[in-house]
């Protein structure tokens, strides 16, 4: 008699814990759906249903199916099966069942639903902004004081000129922090800035009713813009100028401890100039300098500022066509070493790519593109911060109808464009998560999140080409992959999900004292690399290399370059899908 209390508690214990780990066999999207989206979940194990959907509101069965055949795992061997209930449209709350395996997350079906997410990636930059403080007004309960004024930052001895010795002090504020750290890096910033200005040539429309709450959101420039700006300043200060380099980085020499950014005050530094960063500018430039031409009257100045700027950096690249940014190498020369972040960008042929077809674009002179390379033999390369080539295929495209470029540089590039979506959309119904991510172990590596989301805006370009359903919906299945699709179960952008990340690998998130992390983020996602050494990945299967704890700078950090595509992402299939309704 005596035992039986105890043995029950184990007993309900025992229940709770395989409940409460069957709960994540069922995946999916855990934001939800459009009306009219492709509806899928994904069903882990060796149950074969069938599913139901339940209404939130009063537990009652709106729609029952079969899952469909068992597919196999190429990175765990596991097993999953589809839930395939596209053709339930009724708004509302949900979630699956699988009778005999339990519940996945709660979704919900409305139109505009991926709109709070878009805006929620964007406004993660806003939390990123260093040399301000952030008023509780815009950000809530993660309000913070002013961090790293950066307006003594120190010439490196690896970075004078003659107008500007060692320890001379510059001006370079603004700007935001790269990751979890609190460095600012130009090249990152490249793909960044880039990604974003694209997002808002492509559908300006779209984001003059985007909204992120910040404080230039009165102002009658789009806060897409607005928020670009802000790094789009500190970038300008990068320049040298007596030359038109650009500084590789701005940067304490060793990573700030886990503090807040006014407690981060060791002094900081500009270091040599490269090839790499300096093209990321000219690109950036000549981008912005296109963009804000539309806004003279509201930015006077500041479109032939960027033009200039461009121009200058091109002169300095011409120059210095292969100037490799060596970090090793520098602190065996100069003093302090520095120890951050290198973003060391061994072959600069794609930064010409790229800064020529911005150069291009810009000015409409076709020798800007004579003496670079095209690659228009080799296949697309997906971006990222050290392979920037097909930014430039995007802009060419973009351009082309204004253009005219000659010959059929706009063909070719539109062939190579298809051809590796083609790739990323064939066999997707062998795929254990139905998702073009993952198709290749590659895909899993440092920055994963970023690989799904620029394959989702890749698809996005070829679905705009060719209005082929089949491109919109392999990106669709990409964002739901972000949020929850996924052998981990997580959904990696902070504050969305039912499974969320908490503990990222970000000073901010870390040390406020809040317990929720800096929503808006995304996490960096699976990496069986596991450099960090954390000890609480769950195995090494490449999808499932992941753990939501702050010690994992390899998986679970943030970033810039990777939060960029999520907002993109996001915000084109937000703005098909709410013309489709
Ligand atoms: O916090 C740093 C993170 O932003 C970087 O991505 C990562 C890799 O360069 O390094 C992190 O800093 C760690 C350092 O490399 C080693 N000591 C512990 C630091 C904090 O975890
Ligand atoms: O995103 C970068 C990844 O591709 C590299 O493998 C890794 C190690 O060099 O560095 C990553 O970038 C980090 C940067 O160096 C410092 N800030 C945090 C960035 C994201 O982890």
């Amino acid at each position: 008699m005596k035992l039986l209390p105890l043995t029950t508690f184990f007993l309900s214990l025992l229940c709770h814990q395989v409940f409460s780990q069957k709960v994540t066999d069922v995946r999916l999207n855990q934001v939800g759906f459009y009306p009219g989206s492709p509806k899928l979940a994904v069903v882990v194990g060796e149950e074969k249903g069938p599913f139901v959907i339940k209404d939130l509101k009063n537990n009652k069965v709106v729609y029952k199916g079969e899952l469909g055949a068992k597919r196999t795992s190429q990175h765990s061997g596991k097993t999953t099966r589809i839930a395939d209930f596209s053709e339930f449209t009724k708004t509302g709350k949900y979630k699956i069942e699988v009778p005999s395996l339990g519940q996945s997350g709660t979704f919900e079906i409305k139109g505009n639903i991926l709109k709070p997410v878009a805006i929620a990636a964007l406004k993660g930059f806003y939390y990123q902004r260093a040399s301000t403080a952030l008023p509780e007004k815009y950000a809530g309960k993660w309000a913070r004081e002013a961090g790293h004024a950066d307006n003594k930052v120190l010439i490196h001895a690896s970075a004078v000129s003659e107008a500007r010795p060692e320890n001379h002090a510059i001006s370079s504020t603004k700007g935001w922090y790269d990751a979890g750290d609190y460095n600012k890096y130009i090249v990152n910033s490249g793909i960044t800035m880039g990604t974003l200005l694209s997002l808002y040539e492509d559908y300006p429309a779209y984001f003059e009713t985007f909204n992120a709450d910040i404080p230039e959101s009165n102002d009658a420039i789009p806060d897409l813009l607005d928020e670009v700006i802000w790094n789009l300043r500190w970038m300008l200060t990068m320049q040298d100028p007596s030359d038109g380099g650009v500084y590789h980085k701005l940067t304490n020499p060793q990573f700030d401890g886990m503090v807040m950014p006014d407690k981060a005050t060791k002094p900081r530094y500009v270091v040599q100039k490269s090839t790499a960063a300096t093209l990321d500018f000219v690109s950036v430039m000549a981008q912005s300098a296109r963009v804000f031409k539309a806004f003279e009257n509201k930015l006077p100045g500041l479109a032939d500022s960027c033009a200039t700027a461009a121009v200058k950096a091109w002169q300095w690249s011409k120059k210095n066509p292969e100037l490799i940014y060596d970090q090793d190498a520098m602190n065996k020369e100069f003093e302090p070493k520095i120890v951050t972040g290198t973003y060391g960008d061994k072959n600069v042929a794609d930064e010409w790519i790229w800064a020529g077809s911005e150069m291009y674009a810009l000015t409409g002179k076709k020798d800007y593109l004579d003496g670079v390379d095209l690659q228009l033999d080799k296949p697309l390369a997906l971006p990222g911060w050290n392979q920037v080539k097909t930014l430039g295929y995007y802009t060419i495209l973009r351009a082309s109808g204004k253009l005219k470029p000659e010959g059929n540089l706009a063909e070719k590039i539109t062939e190579i464009l298809l051809s590796y979506t083609n790739g990323l959309v064939t066999d997707l119904e062998k795929q254990p998560y139905h998702t073009a991510m993952g198709k290749s172990a590659r895909d899993y590596a440092w920055g994963s999140s970023s690989v799904a989301a620029n394959q989702g805006i890749a698809l996005l370009y070829a679905y705009r080409i060719t209005k082929r359903p089949e491109f919109l919906h392999a990106a669709m299945g990409n964002l739901d992959y972000l949020l929850g699709r996924n052998a981990t179960g997580y959904s990696f952008l902070t504050g969305f999900g039912t499974k969320q990340v908490m503990h990222p690998h970000h000073r901010i998130s870390i040390a406020d004292g809040v317990a929720e992390p800096i929503p808006g983020l995304l996490s960096g996602g699976p990496n069986p690399g596991q450099q960090d050494k954390c000890t609480t990945y769950p195995n090494k299967f490449a999808d499932e290399s992941f753990t939501d704890h702050d010690c994992s700078y390899a998986s679970n950090e943030i970033a810039i370059n990777w939060n960029a595509p999520m907002v993109y992402l996001a915000a084109v299939v937000d703005a098909l899908m709410s013309e489709t309704k």
